[in-house]
């Protein structure tokens, strides 16, 4: 039976793995690591699970338009060429009557590669048709990426390291990182694994009892969620006030550590920020916390890698500045085997060509998180825009963003919703026109990889199904209809762009490329920063010190808050006094998969909850709950289990909303208890930490 390289090309912090399809009489049986990755670089089960997607009977197969209200589901299949002169008559109309930018570009990273990537191609198509209101920052690490800046210059994106640098760590640190379930990269988990079996210290710090806590941790530290900022702190005392800071490497390397010191042991007039003071904070006992930063001061060297979770939380703007700082003080940073703490996939990626978004001047611009009430208050409300249309590629943002019920009541208000689907997802329902699209395994393109020195090749495995199409085709047709081919497709099909980007890539031998469907890269071992921390006054920094920037006076005057990194209390509200947490699920991206009955099974989806809690409530295992604050409230079965902390609840994201008439979700889905306000200053989105109550459900 035929093998053919493929990848999944999806949004996972690993979207670039080497897999192949196992194709039978034209039908993929089967999807399994591609040997050509050689020892550690491997897929995982979602994508295994490929063909689950591609043949799931609820598929989109053909174009449709809305028929009932928004949200009802209710649509009729139309052809081709009535959704595409329909979607292309409507955002002209718009255009004509409100300008461009009267359309908002919600698209998101349903499909990622070279070519078929819904948030270049959206960008590209909107901003040829007279641009439109695009939105800034990221879900993922929003609040990283705002502050990484002021400590690291433009060298902040050059910052991460080569996964194969971890065999020289003697510890590894996973801070809020779950690398075995929540991909950070496709050779992570094995070399963590391999790192754990070599005998290095694998600490993990999660409030909650991840697969990797279970099975690659030899220490797991359990921190309350939204509290790390006061645990790095304490970390920071210990090594300051047992002399285990290495001054020279600080003073060469940095600019403000003393600032920082002088917070740390109280000397800014505050109280000495000591385990204890820490451990009343973040429930990791005093002795623990001195315990942990004694071992990570002892080891050569210690690799810090942060999730993005941490800074998914208030103030998470914090968080990434202290992973650096710590790096800096224990001299890991820019070490091989150590890390700079920052953005660990931040590093360039083999040379290769890929769609060009052309530069659109004046866009008005939302941060991610404001999206709904961009819409909701307009201009009005000071906001850059006054939106009619929404585009939605790859994107499922009802669901995934904060807040269902004020994304759904957004929705609703625009004149026009269009979106490009595999699936009717919530988000979908709410469009006028829903465009099908081919699946991964449909389509042809070249894979890069979040973090990783290689580029990754598909052919297309079998043709679509039913009358999908791919993303590029359709915005090709779209973009005829509205008189703007020429330039959206530059003259290229699709292939041809593909055989282009080859072109002007590194890959010095394209057929081999092609045949295993992978090109490693010469250096497999990059250590950012390493040229800096070897020599600082030969390759500093863009910062205006050239050095790091831990105390930063730049973002003090240009956001008003304090040049170093402090713990600032999140604000309590004591109706809600348990924390939410609402990481990914190992089956899912994100919400993909969320409606299909094998994917389902594997995990059946339940809020998860300690014993302890669960006893001063009156709940037992299984009960109907009702889990609720000031956002909104979802109905979902408890599970009891000692996995999380007490105090600490878990909800994994991604479940599709279902809205009853009065806006209560019935599904168990993350964003209906998630707001929109954001960390300060970066306006990031908050999905950890969440202040919420449980209560034995009505409904049971
Ligand atoms: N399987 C899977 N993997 C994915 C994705 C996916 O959808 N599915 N999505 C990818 C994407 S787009 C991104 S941006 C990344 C995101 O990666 P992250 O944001 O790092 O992922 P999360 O799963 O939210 O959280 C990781 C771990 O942190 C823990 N955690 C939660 N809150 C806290 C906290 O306050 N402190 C500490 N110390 N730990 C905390 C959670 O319990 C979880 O085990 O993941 C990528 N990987
Ligand atoms: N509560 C909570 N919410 C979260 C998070 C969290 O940790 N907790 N994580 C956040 C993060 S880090 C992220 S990145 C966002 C992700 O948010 P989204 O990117 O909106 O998430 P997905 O569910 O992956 O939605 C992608 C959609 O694209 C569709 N799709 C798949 N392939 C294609 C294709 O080839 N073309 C097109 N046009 N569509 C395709 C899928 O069917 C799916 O509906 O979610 C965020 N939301
Ligand atoms: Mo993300």
């Amino acid at each position: 039976m035929p093998s053919i390289p493929v990848f999944c090309g999806k949004d996972c912090g690993g979207d670039a793995c080497p897999l192949l399809a196992v194709v039978d009489e034209g039908h993929v049986t089967r999807v399994v690591n591609n040997p050509a990755g050689g020892k550690f670089l491997k897929g995982c089960r979602r994508g295994f699970n490929l063909p689950l997607e591609h043949y799931a009977p609820d598929r989109i197969l053909t174009p449709l338009v809305r028929t009932g209200p928004r949200g009802s589901g209710q649509f009729r299949p139309v052809s081709w060429d009535e959704a595409l002169s329909v979607t292309a008559e409507r955002l002209a109309e718009i255009r004509a009557r409100h300008g461009a930018a009267a359309v908002m570009n919600c698209s998101s990273a349903g499909s990622l590669g070279a070519l078929h990537s819904t948030p270049a191609l959206s960008n590209r198509f909107l901003n040829l048709f007279g641009g439109c209101t695009r939105l800034t920052g990221s879900w993922s690490n929003g609040a990283a990426r705002f502050v990484l800046p002021y400590l690291l210059g433009e060298e902040w994106s050059v910052a991460g390291f080569d996964a194969a640098t971890m065999q020289y760590s003697e510890m590894i640190i996973l801070w809020g990182a779950n690398v075995l379930e929540t991909r950070l990269g496709c050779e992570v988990p094995q070399r963590v694994m391999e790192a754990r079996r070599r005998g290095a210290e694998v600490v993990v710090i999660d409030p909650r009892r991840s697969a990797t806590a279970q099975h690659a941790a030899t220490w797991w530290i359990q921190c309350r969620p939204g509290t790390d900022v006061a645990l790095m702190v304490a970390v920071l005392y210990v090594l300051i006030t047992e002399g285990h800071i290495n001054r020279s490497f600080i003073t060469s390397h940095s600019v403000g550590f003393d600032r920082l010191e002088r917070y740390v042991v109280g000397e800014d007039g505050g109280v000495p920020r000591t385990p204890a003071w820490a451990a009343d904070i973040c429930g990791v006992p005093a002795q623990e916390i001195t315990r942990f930063a004694r071992a990570y001061a002892a080891a050569r060297p210690a690799m810090l890698l942060p999730g993005y979770s941490i800074q998914r939380v208030f103030a998470g703007e914090e968080s990434f500045r202290l992973t650096v700082a710590l790096q800096v003080a224990t001299g890991n940073f820019g070490q091989r085997g150590g890390s700079t703490g920052a953005i660990n996939s931040a590093l360039p990626v083999p040379r290769v060509g890929r769609l060009e978004v052309p530069a659109c001047p004046d866009q008005p611009v939302v941060p991610v998180v404001r999206w709904a009430e961009a819409i909701l208050q307009g201009r009005d409300g000071g906001y850059p825009s006054d939106i009619h249309a929404v585009y939605l590629m790859g994107s499922n943002v009802l669901n995934q963003s904060n807040d269902v019920r004020k994304s759904a009541a957004a929705l609703e208000k625009v004149d026009f919703v269009v979106c490009h689907e595999m699936f009717l997802t919530p988000t979908a329902r709410y469009s006028d026109v829903i465009l099908p699209v081919a699946s991964a395994l449909e389509k042809e393109d070249i894979g890069i990889p979040w973090l990783g020195n290689y580029l990754l090749y598909k052919p297309q495995v079998v043709p679509p199904r039913g009358q999908a199409r791919n993303d590029y085709d359709i915005l090709c047709d779209l973009a005829d209809c509205l008189g703007f081919e020429p330039a959206f497709s530059g003259g290229r099909s699709a292939a041809e762009w593909i055989d282009h980007f080859i072109a002007e890539s590194e890959v010095p031998d394209p057929d081999e490329f092609r045949r295993t469907g992978i090109y490693l890269a010469p250096d497999q071992e990059r250590v950012g920063l390493a040229d800096f921390a070897a020599d600082p006054w030969r390759h500093p920094l863009s910062t205006d010190s050239g050095k790091v920037e831990i105390a930063s006076e730049r973002y003090e005057r240009e956001h008003g808050f304090p040049a170093i990194p402090t713990w600032q209390s999140p604000p309590e509200d004591t109706r809600f006094p348990l924390r939410l947490i609402t990481p990914k699920s190992p089956y899912r991206t994100h919400s993909q998969g969320s409606n299909l009955p094998d994917i389902r099974r594997l995990a059946p989806h339940a809020l998860t909850m300690h014993p302890d809690d669960a006893a001063s409530r009156g709940l037992a295992d299984g009960d109907l709950v009702r889990v609720h604050n000031a956002h909104g409230e979802t109905h979902i079965r408890v599970r009891l289990s000692e996995e999380v902390l007490p105090g600490v609840v878990c909800l994994l994201e991604g479940i599709w909303t279902e809205l009853d008439g009065s806006g209560v979700d019935l599904a168990g889905s993350a964003n209906t208890l998630t707001g929109t306000r954001g960390t300060a200053p970066a306006v990031a989105c908050i999905m950890h930490a969440v202040g919420v109550e449980v209560e034995r459900s009505a409904h049971a």
